[in-house]
């Protein structure tokens, strides 16, 4: 079954901006050959203030041999990110256009907002970060949840040609206080908290503990700017705070104004909306230069410090455009959704940019897909007529779980186009998204990316691409792919191996921040000339791409990516741990989960309340996500004679299988029979 071919729907086919596979083949060719002329004609459709010249269009060095490497598109262009997505949308007509319907956690709470208003509260919200100091250049921290907000911070960033450096709310204050810290942010903006199902986070109350984090190491976030998110929302049924019952707002608060106690420092912080009251609703655009930076995000870097990765202004506009254009095959009367936290960077560049860029009408999601019921995504789909729908692989496993019923319940017939993103789609999964929320006629795009491409590189297009379950197929435009072995040699034709690209595209990171020299030993020491994506990948007879996962000590639990160095530098810092290993083991629903390896230190012992505090101090230094699944006990690592922690053995312990191969190398062969024994049995 798996290896049918499934063919896009003919009336999709024929309406998509892309229909055959000849008109891809061609174009792609075009913008290999080309990228000049192929970019440029693109960039026709957005505003520059200053153009760039044919002949500095596109520079570039891959190869560490000749010289440092660089990246650079359209210089002497000049632009302004939020002027393309919001006043030129408005100037065309668009200003009553619908730019995002948000639904909240609590199906109660939900409400729109048009381009018009998306770029008075953007011109708001960018004069408050001046009065509050921010300059062009400087870096603005956002940690916040799905709300309307968000991107109107992001935007007023743009605006003023400030940096912004979003943290997803998930993560912990002192992962949060790690990136401040490395991008030495000047203003944190924040809500005071946000239900994430029934469970109430207080978003702030993390954010002054990064923050007093942040300035024992001599740095000082100047300014918090507090969104009181949570008196407009409804809370769970029944939930309580301090005990007391109640419906609206959240209740037994301890300051009488149906609000809990939310940690204040007068000088430093101030309330979204107090000073959005005076602030002016228009503000001249920065116009900056083709390569200034646009934001930064951080991503986990296999030494287990999150790497900045930093995008610019010109390429990534272009490139986010396109992608969306093309891969989701986005027309105007269309109501796209993708479910990704703006935290991540699919929830940067198809959230906000892209789509923004596009003119199109999308669903904001504050919630998750368990609340209040199981079936809330199918329930959203239903509302809104949703037409796109991109979520990833971990949300349709554990979806799957619950039957086929809770989907039935309603219609999905609006949709046209399926997408998947974060981690390989298992055949399994792929084909109940197909069938039951597709009903057979929707394509599937299956998009390769990481936050360092800043969109997709590999992937169908939903009018032309035959699809294979499980293949993201083929290099978008402008995408040289290619398959080495571990020598460096090109692998032709079938086979596996690293998957690597020759050329940039404009979406491409240019560097880490204030670290150019990681950057190029990261992406480009291991094959010169080549950007190494770290994943390794299979191109079969037919010429499809299938990613087969990371190759590095990297993994990735319900499509979050995190190194085992990572996890292990936190379980190291316990006092009872001597050392900690982590390896990956397959999950039915994650993907990936954790399975930690502790050597206790002499005299401590190894139970279940260890085990419990290293859990808990993972859940801390990084955030829930990251929670092990399992933590055994291993009195001994396996060891190679220099002290390298075999891990490829530690894999096989994990999932049980007997079969660990060469073990001669091992400084003492007989740790694996005990480790073995040790497994804890479920
Ligand atoms: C967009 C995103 C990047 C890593 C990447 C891969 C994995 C992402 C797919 C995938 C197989 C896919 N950025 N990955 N998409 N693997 N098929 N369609 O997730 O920086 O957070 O992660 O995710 O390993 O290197 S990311």
């Amino acid at each position: 079954m798996a290896d049918r071919i499934y063919y896009p729907n003919a009336e999709l086919a024929n309406n998509a901006y892309c229909n055959s596979m000849q008109q891809y083949k061609d174009m792609h060719e075009k913008s290999i050959k080309n990228p000049e002329l192929f970019w440029s004609e693109i960039a026709k459709q957005f505003y520059w203030e200053s153009q760039t010249s044919n002949d500095k269009f596109f520079s570039y060095n891959f190869d560490l041999n000749q010289g440092d490497v660089f990246i650079k598109w359209m210089e002497g262009a000049s632009t302004n990110l939020s002027f393309n997505l919001l006043d030129k949308n408005v100037k065309c007509g668009n200003g009553d256009k619908i730019a995002f319907y948000w639904e909240g956690n609590d199906p109660e709470d939900y409400s729109r907002l048009t381009y018009r208003k998306l770029l008075e509260e953007t011109c708001r919200f960018a004069n408050v970060l001046k009065s509050k100091g921010v300059q062009k250049g400087d870096r603005v921290a956002i940690y916040m949840p799905m709300i309307l907000e968000l991107p109107i911070a992001m935007l007023a960033c743009t605006r003023i040609g400030a940096v912004h450096s979003v943290v997803f709310a998930g993560y912990s204050s002192d992962a949060l206080a790690e990136r401040m810290m490395d991008s030495k942010a000047k203003v944190l903006i924040t809500t005071d908290g946000v239900w994430r199902g029934s469970k109430l986070l207080i978003l702030k109350a993390i954010c002054d503990d990064a923050m007093k984090k942040v300035k024992e190491k001599s740095h000082e976030v100047e300014s918090c700017i507090v969104v009181s998110h949570l008196r407009r929302v409804t809370s769970p049924q029944g939930s309580t705070l301090d005990g007391e019952k109640g419906k609206h707002g959240i209740n037994g608060s301890s300051n009488g104004n149906n609000e809990p106690n939310i940690p204040w420092d007068e000088d430093r912080d101030c309330w979204w909306h107090e000073e959005m009251e005076d602030a002016e609703a228009s503000c001249y655009p920065a116009w900056m230069a083709a390569e200034d930076p646009l934001f930064i995000l951080y991503t986990s870097g296999s030494t287990g410090k999150p790497k900045g990765v930093l995008h610019t202004t010109a390429g990534y506009l272009i490139y986010a455009a396109t992608t969306f254009k093309y891969v989701f095959d986005y027309k105007p009367n269309d109501i796209y959704w993708c479910t990704a936290d703006i935290g991540w960077i699919t929830g940067h560049t198809y959230v906000v940019y892209g789509p923004l860029a596009n003119g199109a009408t999308s669903v904001l999601f504050e919630g998750t897909p368990f609340y209040p019921e199981n079936d809330r995504f199918w329930k959203v789909i239903d509302k809104f007529k949703v037409t796109q729908f991109y979520t990833a692989p971990t949300a349709i496993r554990s979806l799957m779980k619950f039957g086929d019923d809770l989907v039935k319940k309603y219609d999905l017939s609006s949709l046209k186009v399926l997408g998947s993103v974060g981690e390989p789609i298992n055949s399994e999964a792929w084909l109940w998204f197909y069938n039951l929320i597709g009903h057979g006629k929707c394509s599937i795009v299956d998009t390769f990316w990481q936050t360092e491409t800043g969109g997709h590189v590999i992937t169908p297009l939903p009018g032309a691409t035959p699809m294979k379950p499980g293949s993201a197929s083929f290099p978008f435009f402008g995408v040289r792919p290619e398959l080495l072995d571990e020598d460096g040699k090109l692998i032709e034709g079938e086979g596996e191996g690293y998957l690597v690209f020759r050329q940039p595209w404009p979406g491409m990171m240019r560097s880490l921040y204030n670290n150019h020299e990681r950057f190029q030993t990261t992406y480009f020491d291991k094959f010169r000339g080549f950007y190494c994506t770290g994943d390794g990948a299979r191109r079969d007879s037919d010429g499809y791409l299938w990613i087969t996962g990371r190759i590095d000590d990297m993994l990735n639990v319900s499509g979050h990516l995190m190194s085992t160095a990572e996890v292990e530098s936190v379980l190291a810092e316990h006092p009872s741990v001597a050392e900690a290993a982590v390896v990956s083991k397959p999950h039915p629903v994650k993907g990936q989960c954790l399975y930690c390896f502790i050597t206790p230190n002499e005299g401590k012992t190894f139970d279940k309340t260890l085990q419990d505090e290293l859990k808990k101090k993972v859940r801390e230094k990084i955030g829930p996500f990251a929670q092990p699944d399992i933590i055994q006990h291993a009195p001994g690592l396996p060891k190679t004679r220099s002290g390298k922690i075999m891990r490829r053995i530690l894999r096989k312990i994990a999932i049980g299988d007997k079969n660990v191969g060469d073990t001669s190398t091992l400084a003492d062969e007989s740790i694996v029979d005990l480790l073995f024994q040790l497994r804890p049995q479920n």
